[in-house]
């Protein structure tokens, strides 16, 4: 039924004011019109006018194609701790057979707290463990295979390394994210299509209906030389995985949230998209160009992930060692720096333990990398702006706020500008030689060109320029000591927003030569003097001033 359908009108029984809108009526007395105008005058407020002309500026639209809530959440999580664990921890092998009896796994102090707190001390957003690997062999008690920790001397045969991992996770207020091999050496139905992926399925519904919230499922197409042939049902296995975890991210060389960034070096490319054509890569057939860059015309969001061990291999090894600290913060540059997710392995050796010399190796690239990045010489800058979305003035879109840590308020040029450039007072002379800089990823990825200006005795000389920004853009430096700077966006697929800008010291890293170490005195007179504990790459540890 209309709601000006005829039958609904009653005006008379409901008000006078209906009366008169509805009905002509006869023109009131003088006197009544004189004292309403009074009263108007004398007892109402005064319309705010304010209020009509000074509307906020809308947001620009966003730029597709964009995340989804929890691509989103999982970039801001910026690294997450892979755990390689299972029987090659204790047969000292890389791809094991499959044929390993299971009374070797066996760890004698196994505590999966101790895994979940030395990520959590260490900044990382969640951990992944490998609850099958190739070999087949469950981390967790499968119905479906025997193959498992049931049966095994561990806990009796009676342990479950997910529940433990996942209820420490849970503990230290991290996330938990999986990996179930695809390449099974062990079980029977490996190379028979439709059995092998019913198998596969029903692991993979047991991991994702028996533990909590599981933030990430990782899977690969790694596969040996000779293997059974036989085909993945990967589109259904990836319908599974979102209906029953919605808030996963799945990780493969082709997504469809997260891709491979094509090496295991930790190292993307320095032009690095979000931006991607899931069809046009196979799993297990990798572009390395494709995935290390992604690509700017791309219809799909599926930003990179780098994974990368903290020791050569991904399992534990009696004679293998951890990387440097100065290493990983080189990695973190080179992945987290270049707008993508840092997958960092550290393996629990043959006790079920992460051993001492890695979490002192975590410990150390904890303290450097806050030591870095907890003082932004740019935190108390005036910025100005070539132009500002809404006009000069107006508080929401104004170039301070890329002073604000977070993607969430950002600087907008105006329309239709002919030049993008934001410029920073530092209020004095100051030395750096890192640049930040992040976009409102929730608005799409923008910028496709850059540059870095400084004023050195009144001339403005470019001291970094790059390709693509993306969620968080690192970039490294000779130092440079100067008061006044300003960032230019040369190309960029939409208006450019910013919602990030900071300036960093790092003492740390190879690049940085001793000569170059700031002046804390004098040229950054205002920061505080910050004491850490340097790792030099003999393992020699001291302790330095910045
Ligand atoms: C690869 C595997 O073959 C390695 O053993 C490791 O698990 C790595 C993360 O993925 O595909």
């Amino acid at each position: 039924m209309s709601c000006y359908n005829e039958s609904s009108k009653q005006p008379e029984r409901n008000s006078n004011y209906l009366v008169s809108v509805t009905f002509k009526v006869a023109s009131p007395p003088l006197v009544v019109v004189v004292f309403f105008f009074l009263f108007t005058l004398l007892v109402l407020p005064p319309p705010s006018y304010a209020s009509f002309s000074v509307l906020p500026p809308t947001p620009p639209l966003p730029l597709p194609p964009l995340p989804s809530a929890s691509q989103l959440s999982w970039q801001l999580g910026e690294m997450a701790l892979f755990l390689h664990f299972g029987p090659n921890t204790f047969t000292d092998s890389e791809w094991g057979s499959g044929r390993a009896d299971p009374s070797v796994f066996a760890p004698e102090a196994l505590d999966a707290r101790q895994w979940a707190r030395a990520a959590a001390a260490a900044g990382f957003a969640r951990v992944i463990l490998t609850a099958k690997h190739h070999d087949g062999f469950c981390l967790w008690p499968s119905a479906y295979t025997d193959y498992s920790v049931r049966s095994s001397p561990w806990r009796g045969g009676d342990g479950d390394v997910v529940a433990e991992l996942a209820a420490a996770a849970a503990e230290v207020g991290i996330g938990l994210g999986l990996y179930l091999s695809p390449w099974d050496r062990h079980d029977p139905s490996y190379g028979k299509t439709v059995q092998y992926n019913e198998y596969y399925l029903g692991q993979m519904t047991e991991l994702l209906t028996r533990y909590g919230n599981v933030q990430e499922v990782f899977l690969d197409g790694a596969k040996g030389e000779g293997e059974k042939d036989m085909d993945y049902l990967f589109e259904c296995w990836f319908e599974v995985i979102h209906q029953l975890q919605p808030g996963a991210v799945i990780f493969s060389d082709a997504g469809p949230d997260s891709r491979w960034v094509g090496d295991e070096a930790g190292v993307a490319g320095s032009t690095c998209w979000s931006l991607f054509n899931k069809s046009s890569v196979t799993i297990g057939h990798n572009d390395y160009q494709y995935s290390h860059s992604g690509d700017p015309h791309g219809r799909d969001w599926v930003p990179a992930e780098c994974d990368v061990s903290i020791r050569p291999g991904w399992f534990w090894h009696a004679s293998e060692h951890p990387k440097s600290a100065q290493t990983l913060l080189d990695i973190y540059y080179n992945s987290v720096g270049r707008n993508c997710l840092l997958t960092l392995n550290v393996p629990p050796n043959s006790s079920g333990l992460i051993s001492d010399e890695d979490l002192q190796v975590l410990q150390e690239f904890t303290t450097i990398r806050n030591a870095i990045f907890s003082q932004n010489f740019a935190k108390n800058a005036t910025v100005t702006a070539s132009s500002v979305r809404g006009g000069h003035g107006g508080l929401r879109f104004d170039p301070s706020n890329v002073l604000q840590e977070g993607i969430h308020s950002y600087w907008a040029p105006d329309e239709s500008q002919s030049e993008w450039v934001l410029y920073l007072n530092l209020s004095q002379s100051t030395s750096f030689n890192v640049l930040q800089i992040q976009e409102p990823i929730h608005m799409g990825q923008r910028v496709i060109e850059f540059h870095m200006d400084v004023l050195i005795d009144g001339v403005w000389e470019t001291v970094v320029n790059g390709t693509t920004i993306g969620y968080k853009r690192l970039l490294q430096f000779q130092m440079v000591e100067t008061q006044y700077l300003r960032l230019f966006i040369d190309n960029s697929r939409a208006d450019p927003l910013i919602s990030f800008i900071g300036i960093f010291v790092d003492p740390f890293s190879v690049t940085v030569k001793l000569k170059d170490a700031p002046k804390a005195s004098a040229a950054n007179s205002s920061s505080q003097a910050i004491m850490v504990t340097k790792q030099d790459y003999s393992g020699n540890v001291s302790i330095a001033t910045i």
